[in-house]
């Protein structure tokens, strides 16, 4: 448990196992990065291919171009380190119009069954700790977290040092 906000000290899940990442889930909380992209209504579906390697789609509320709203469909491929839990997420959109990029994806923790929290520091400091950055917090269920799972899932905000930066995620069925 380290409260010292560098990147480099950040713990994620031991011996993630991609398999049982796999499925749906829900974000139904989020911390934004600068410009931020996804706003709410935001589902991800995990997948390993038969070669071994995990991909996701997303989807999610955008506006582009100032006020047009729509869902943003989105795909992510996901190049391996030596860390099982740590990746580099080459993503982008159905459309030319949507974010691309290529972002760090941590998986900090989930039990797989019903929590997980991702994060992903775009820009370090000067001092190591993160100057850019966004998080998810995902659920099995559209519903939200289960009470048990919150406590967890609070210590973990704050071993990320994005503790009180987020935000819920609506689920209103616009996607
Ligand atoms: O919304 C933002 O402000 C930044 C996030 C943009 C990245 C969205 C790319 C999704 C590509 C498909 C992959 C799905 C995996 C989702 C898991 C966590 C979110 C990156």
């Amino acid at each position: 448990v380290q409260h010292d906000c560098l990147v480099s000290n950040i713990t994620v899940k031991q011996d993630f196992d991609r398999m049982r990442y796999q499925g749906t889930w829900y974000a139904v909380a989020k911390k934004d990065p600068v410009g931020l992209f996804l706003l709410d209504n935001i589902v991800a579906h995990f997948k390993v291919e038969e070669d071994g390697t995990m991909t996701a789609t997303a989807t999610g509320r955008v506006i582009i171009l100032n006020n047009w709203e729509m869902c943003a469909n989105m795909f992510g491929t996901f190049e391996d380190t030596i860390d099982p839990a740590k990746f580099k997420m080459k993503y982008w959109g159905a459309a030319a119009y949507l974010q691309s990029g290529y972002d760090d994806h941590w998986i900090i923790d989930t039990d797989y069954d019903n929590y997980a929290i991702h994060y992903s520091c775009r820009e370090l400091d000067m001092d190591g700790t993160c100057l850019d950055g966004y998080s998810f917090i995902f659920s099995r269920y559209r519903e939200g977290l289960r009470p048990e799972d919150q406590r967890i899932v609070t210590e973990k905000k704050q071993e990320i040092c994005f503790l009180g930066k987020y935000r819920r995620v609506a689920h209103t069925g616009f996607c």
